[in-house]
């Protein structure tokens, strides 16, 4: 009885305290862009999506990192929110406003995302707004250079 008393308050002990750790990140909306661009966050960390009129957020096919769990929220789904557990980059987009530049990125951990190379072939595979999303992923590898974390 004592050791599973012990056991519960331990495994509630280590799940508040990966809760407190985890940040929200928030990602609006604004006209057709995502405001940040570019998003850094930590494994666990979630990222909540406002300003949604109009707009919903789907990650792309082959742009976020392997064994990562795919998201996609409705049309206009104010504060739709996902929890993101791998390192890497994930790329997403707005489906209404792709092809007008509404592609953003998230770097989820330090350093250089492990699946850079995956991005630009996937890019390929990209049908619409191809331009844009090929835009986003170099204004984030500028960004990571900026910041010393890529060559
Ligand atoms: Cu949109």
């Amino acid at each position: 009885m004592t050791t599973i008393r012990f056991w519960a308050a331990m495994t509630l002990g280590l799940g508040l305290s990966a809760n407190a750790m985890a940040e929200e990140h928030i990602i609006k909306g604004v006209v057709t862009n995502w405001v940040p661009l570019v998003t850094y966050a930590k494994p666990g960390d979630s990222i909540k999506f406002m300003q949604m009129a109009g707009h919903d957020t789907e990650s792309i096919d082959g742009m976020i990192p392997d064994g990562a769990q795919k998201w996609k929220a409705k049309m206009g789904e104010e504060g739709f929110s996902v929890t993101l557990d791998k390192e890497g980059a994930y790329i997403y987009k707005c489906n209404p406003h792709m092809t007008t530049g509404m592609v953003g990125a998230v770097v989820v951990g330090d350093g250089a995302p492990g699946n850079l190379d995956a991005l630009d072939k996937s890019v390929n595979d990209v049908k619409l707004g191809k331009n844009m999303v090929a835009r986003t992923i170099k204004k984030m590898k500028q960004e990571l250079q900026k910041a010393g974390k890529l060559p």
